[in-house]
């Protein structure tokens, strides 16, 4: 039977962590995958995150089955730091998933049961496994401008220009903070733009957070996401904790179901847990115990707040010193929407060319569309990479 199988494209960013493995120059530096490192090139444990871990091997009695939907004191406690007290929990449906990818692919199946015929709308660009996922799924997708190659910034214009097109019953996928992979983000009054386009044209909202914490805090991270829920009947909200609590291989991700009313809340509830019973019965349950623990406990929770805004405060003073760098460098401000940009990545503007001539000169790795994770530098490799930027012409 395998001989009818073709062959699947590889994941470009996946396929960068191997090439970046298989250099054997020791200066090299990698900021490819979205995964979080401080300055000595480590993916730390968060000590919240080992704590919960201790607490929950001394005291759990049961590893049994939970129920379809998870612990429900998981989606409790990833609402009220999503939404806190945006809307009644009543009217809010929601399963754990596995990881933020899984929520994302639960949402699309939902959006299939429901409303086949609507078209699904992503920006362009967006994180490649939404593309992967869509394809997959023969969804209906179309995409949206959403970056300005010129400013770095979002292409406001354009992208209210596209979601114009969009039909009532259409989705939209958002970035809720932190856009992957350009950086770029809405402001506050460009989100209220959006909100009235939705509103007018009658759209469901998708929102997917994963970087909830890395860009200008907790809350503020929430914002857009919360606007949005409380302006609008139907949301669907996909969130990631595998970045914010660092615990990316439990694979640990909600998805919640903003109803109308309480009896559809009901019926979305109904069939999110169906979902999941097709998919794999069950969710993982210890990522999401650990969240719950550490989210439920003032000390451990003020914890892990505390290393949160450390990692964020770190990424920021990257930021700007790669924008300080480049200023002085190019002699010039066309580097300084590196500082303006949010959470992990930036997307830097480079032609594939630059990108390799970075790699293949430098040793510096970034993904093919010039999107560089902003953890992978420290306070020494900035001035290395701004050298290295202004050397391939960037
Ligand atoms: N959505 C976006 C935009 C992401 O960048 C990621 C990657 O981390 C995810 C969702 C889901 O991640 P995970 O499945 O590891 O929780
Ligand atoms: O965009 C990233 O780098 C992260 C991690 O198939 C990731 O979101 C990358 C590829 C993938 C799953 C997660």
């Amino acid at each position: 039977m395998f001989e009818h199988l073709t062959d699947q494209p590889a994941d470009k960013i996946l396929a960068l962590m191997g090439a970046y493995k298989a250099d054997p120059r020791d200066d090299k530096i990698d900021l490819g995958v979205g995964v979080y490192k401080d300055a000595e090139g480590r993916t730390p444990i968060m000590r919240a995150v080992k704590a919960a871990e201790a607490r929950l091997l001394e005291r759990e009695t049961t590893k049994s089955y939970t129920a379809l939907a998870g612990d429900p004191a998981f989606s409790d406690a990833m609402i009220d730091l999503v939404l806190a007290d945006t809307l009644p929990r009543d009217r809010i449906a929601a399963i754990a998933t596995p990881g933020g990818t899984g929520a994302v692919r639960q949402a699309f199946e939902l959006i299939g049961r429901t409303t086949p015929e609507a078209t699904i709308w992503v920006s362009d660009p967006t994180w490649p496994n939404h593309l992967s996922i869509l394809k997959h799924l023969d969804a209906r997708t179309r995409s949206y401008r959403y970056f300005d190659p010129a400013s770095r910034a979002v292409d406001m214009a354009g992208m209210m220009a596209d979601l114009g097109e969009a039909q009532p019953g259409d989705v939209v996928l958002l970035h809720g903070c932190c856009h992957n992979p350009t950086g770029a983000n809405p402001t506050a009054e460009q989100w209220d733009e959006i909100v009235a386009t939705l509103k007018a044209r009658q759209l469901v909202p998708m929102i997917d957070i994963a970087y909830q914490g890395f860009g200008d805090g907790l809350d503020a991270d929430a914002a857009a996401t919360r606007l949005i829920a409380s302006s609008l009947d139907e949301v669907l909200i996909a969130a990631s904790c595998s970045k914010n609590f660092g615990i990316y291989r439990e694979r640990t991700g909600i998805l919640m179901a903003i109803a109308r009313d309480v009896p559809q809340a009901r019926k979305a509830q109904d069939n999110l847990a169906y979902l999941n019973r097709q998919n794999y019965s069950f969710p993982p349950d210890h990522g999401a115990r650990v969240v719950s623990t550490i989210l439920t406990d003032p000390e451990l929770r003020a914890d892990w707040q505390a290393e949160l805004e450390e990692v964020r405060e770190g990424m920021l003073k990257l930021r700007e010193q790669l924008a300080a760098e480049l200023r002085q460098l190019s002699n010039s401000d066309r580097f300084d929407f590196l500082a303006e940009h949010r959470g992990m990545f930036s997307r830097l503007g480079a032609s594939p060319e630059q990108v390799a001539r970075l790699r293949d000169d430098h040793g510096i790795y970034m993904v093919g569309d010039s999107r560089m994770n902003i953890a992978g530098l420290n306070a020494k490799t900035v001035p290395v990479l701004a050298r290295a930027i202004i050397a391939a012409g960037i």
